[in-house]
C-alpha cells in the first residue's frame, strides 16, 4: 500500500483543502461523490480529481480506495462516516465528528471494531510552535498549571448578510460557533496543557435569528465559557463568528507557576515565553525546537509555515498511520468524540444558566 487513493464527499472548500493536502501526502485524489452527480463533476473537475462518483454508495464500491475524506455539512458526517467503515475503508471525517457526543461516540466505537485507521483534522496541532508548548508543558518547564486564557474569533458570519449552511441546525448541528470552531480551540488547550476540562459554564448568544435562508436561526453566533480542569486550573474561552477584523484569530496563553506560553494561529511562527524575572522568549529559532516541533518544521526556519501546512501534516500523519506508522499527537476519533463532549458540555450550560460536568 505505499501509494493511497483517496475518495472525498463533499465538494466545497474544506474539500478543496483535503485535496491539496492528499497530493502533499503523496496519496492520490482518485474519486468525489458530493450530493449530486452534476455536482460531484463539477467539483472534481474544478480540483482535479480523476473521477466523480454518482454518490458516495458508488465511490465506496471501488475496492481500490483505500480511504475516504468526510468533508461535507456536519449532521452527514454520522451516516456517512459508518458507511465508510462498514466499507472496510480508514476514514478522515471533519470536525464536529458528530453533531452530539453520543453520534460521535459510535463513531468511536464503530472505528475501533473495524479496525480502521479514523482521524479528525484538530490541525492546529500540527503547528511546530503548537507543539512546542505541548513539549514545555509535558516536560514541566512552565510549572503547575494556573490559567488559561483562549479565544477562537472570526467575523466572516458578522453581518445578517452573511450566510452558510452551518448556521442552520438541520444541516449542522444545534452548536455552530462552538461545533465548528470551539472544538478546535478546546482540543488544542487540552492537547497543549495535558490536562483536561472537568466543567464549564457557558453563555451564548444568537445575533441574528434569521438571516438570508428562511428558517429561524438557533445555532449559536458566539460563546464565553468559564472553565475548570482536572489539575485544579481555571480558565476562560471566548468563541465568536461575529467579531469585526478577526479572521482566523486562534489565541491560546496559558500561564503555568513559573512560565506563561502564547501561540497565536495567525503568527504560527512565534511561541512566546513569559517569565517574572529573566527575560521573556519569543521562540523562533529551530534550534531551540524539541523533536516533534522540530519533525513539523518541514522547511528551514524563516519560511512561514502556514494553515494549509498544518493541514498536510496532518493528512501525512494520518496516512502515516494506515500504513503503520503512528506518530505521537495524531487526533483520532476519541478526541473528535472528547470536543463532541465539551460542546454538548457549553449547550446544556447555557440553556440550564449552572455548571455542567463533562
Ligand atoms: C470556518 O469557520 C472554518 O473553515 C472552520 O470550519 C475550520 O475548521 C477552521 O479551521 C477555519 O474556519
Amino acid at each position: 500500500m505505499s501509494t493511497l487513493r483517496a475518495g472525498i464527499v463533499g465538494g466545497g472548500f474544506m474539500a478543496e483543502v483535503h485535496s491539496r493536502a492528499i497530493r502533499s501526502a503523496r496519496g492520490v485524489p482518485a474519486a468525489l461523490a458530493s450530493s449530486s452527480p452534476d455536482r460531484a463533476r463539477a467539483a472534481a473537475e474544478r480540483l482535479g480529481i480523476e473521477s466523480a462518483a454518482d454518490d458516495l454508495d458508488a465511490l465506496l464500491a471501488d475496492p481500490s480506495i483505500d480511504v475516504v475524506h468526510v468533508c461535507t455539512p456536519n449532521r452527514l458526517h454520522l451516516d456517512q462516516a459508518l458507511a465508510v467503515i462498514a466499507a472496510g475503508k480508514h476514514v478522515i471525517c471533519e470536525k464536529p465528528l458528530a453533531t452530539s457526543a453520543d453520534d460521535a461516540q459510535r463513531l468511536a466505537d464503530a472505528a475501533r471494531e473495524a479496525g480502521v485507521v479514523a482521524t479528525v483534522p484538530f490541525v492546529y496541532r500540527f503547528h511546530p510552535m503548537a507543539r512546542e508548548a505541548r513539549a514545555r508543558m509535558a516536560a514541566g518547564d512552565a510549572g503547575r498549571l494556573l490559567t488559561i486564557n483562549g479565544s477562537y474569533l472570526q467575523d466572516w458570519l458578522l453581518t445578517e448578510t452573511d450566510d452558510n449552511w452551518r448556521v442552520d441546525d438541520g444541516l449542522g448541528g444545534p452548536s455552530r460557533a462552538f461545533a465548528d470552531i470551539g472544538s478546535h480551540l478546546v482540543d488544542l488547550t487540552e492537547f497543549i496543557t495535558g490536562d483536561r476540562i472537568t466543567r464549564l459554564l457557558a453563555v451564548t448568544r444568537t445575533v441574528f435569528d434569521r438571516r438570508a435562508s428562511s428558517a429561524a436561526i438557533t445555532t449559536e453566533d458566539l460563546a464565553a465559557v468559564v472553565v475548570e480542569t482536572a489539575a485544579g486550573a481555571v480558565g476562560t474561552l471566548l468563541v465568536s463568528q461575529v467579531a469585526p477584523g478577526r479572521k482566523n484569530a486562534l489565541v491560546l496563553e496559558v500561564h503555568g507557576s513559573a512560565e506563561s506560553l502564547r501561540f497565536e494561529q495567525e503568527n504560527p511562527e512565534q511561541l512566546w515565553i513569559g517569565r517574572r524575572r529573566g527575560s521573556e522568549l519569543m521562540l523562533r529559532n529551530p534550534e531551540e525546537l524539541g523533536d516533534e516541533a522540530t519533525r513539523l518544521s518541514i522547511i528551514p526556519s524563516g519560511h512561514a509555515l502556514g494553515y494549509q501546512d498544518a493541514f498536510n501534516a496532518f493528512v501525512a500523519d494520518s496516512y502515516a498511520a494506515i500504513r503503520g506508522e503512528l506518530h505521537e499527537g495524531l487526533p483520532v476519533f476519541d478526541d473528535g468524540v472528547r470536543a463532541a463532549r465539551i460542546t454538548d458540555a457549553v449547550l446544556a450550560s447555557a440553556s440550564s444558566g449552572t455548571w455542567a460536568e463533562i
